[in-house]
């Protein structure tokens, strides 16, 4: 059952990884050389030997599929262009009620008390004190209208306000030279980044959905929405947060999902 579930998974990751890569490729290589590497199409074979790794039939497909998620890992970081926006949406798109999911149902959602609540920053940073609602309320707020992407097959649009992220490590002194933020959530989710993402003008410690308070199914009291990730690389009800050089993958990384998970 368990094998199932993991097979499928990396099954997915597998062909996320051969659709990213004919993406980027096509996006960036010169006209020829696309052309030339193209012709005919790149299958999971040709994906094996740009990973550096041959497929025989004894070889263990979970292994190589790892392995072609860590090159996939590798690929859209560099590939990852920092000053790209995401697009964004006018108002009269948003999805109302806008879909809520987590790896437990709607009844089972996490409730976290404003008081006494504390951001906790931790790692790398040269100021850990905790952070109040209150106090991340009073930092400068930026609003956005983008598109969520699950990779359980739905989209949608909505509204998030609040800190931009890449300020807030600014402000707590984080080492930007570090390569993870990792996230740590009221239930047992918790996920990580890389540091180009958190920096990006669009990553957001998102504090309101469609200009009200973050509503307790949508991660109150915060979460981390990022425009340029898939949905389960967007934490919420996030209570900790580290800045960080150990890899600490995420709660569906570490089942095979794959870790950039850009979109
Ligand atoms: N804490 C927590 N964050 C989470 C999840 C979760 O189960 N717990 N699920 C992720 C997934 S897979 C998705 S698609 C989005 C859903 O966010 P929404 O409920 O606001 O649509 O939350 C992400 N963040
Ligand atoms: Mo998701």
């Amino acid at each position: 059952m368990n094998l199932f579930r993991r097979r499928s998974l990396s099954n997915a990751d597998a062909d996320l990884a051969v659709a990213d890569a004919r993406k980027l490729l096509e996006r960036r290589m010169a006209p020829a050389a696309r052309r030339h590497f193209l012709r005919g199409s790149l299958t999971l074979g040709g994906l094996s030997l740009l990973v550096g790794c041959s497929i025989s039939d004894n070889e263990d497909v979970e292994a190589m599929l790892q392995r072609i998620s860590r090159w996939n890992d590798r690929a859209q970081g560099w590939l990852f262009d920092p000053g790209r926006l995401a697009p964004t949406y006018p108002e009269s798109m948003i999805v109302r009620p806008f879909p809520f999911n987590a790896y437990y149902g709607e009844d089972e959602v996490r409730i976290v008390k404003e008081e006494g609540y504390r951001l906790e920053v931790a790692g790398l940073v040269a100021e850990k004190r905790p952070w109040t609602l209150a106090a991340l309320r009073a930092l400068a707020q930026q609003e956005q209208v983008t598109r969520h992407i699950c990779v359980e097959g739905w989209s949608a649009i909505g509204k998030w306000g609040g800190v931009p992220f890449g300020d807030f490590l600014r402000r707590i002194g984080a080492d930007l030279s570090a390569k993870y933020i990792g996230f740590a959530c009221a239930d047992d989710y918790h996920t990580s980044i890389d540091m180009a993402t958190a920096l990006h003008p669009q990553t957001l410690l998102a504090l309101t959905c469609d200009g009200e308070p973050l509503p307790p199914k949508y991660g109150f009291p915060l979460k981390l929405r990022i425009p340029t990730k898939l949905g389960y690389k967007n934490p919420k009800h996030v209570m900790a947060m580290s800045v960080t050089n150990t890899y600490p993958g995420g709660y569906w990384e570490d089942q095979g999902y794959n870790w950039f998970g850009g979109s």
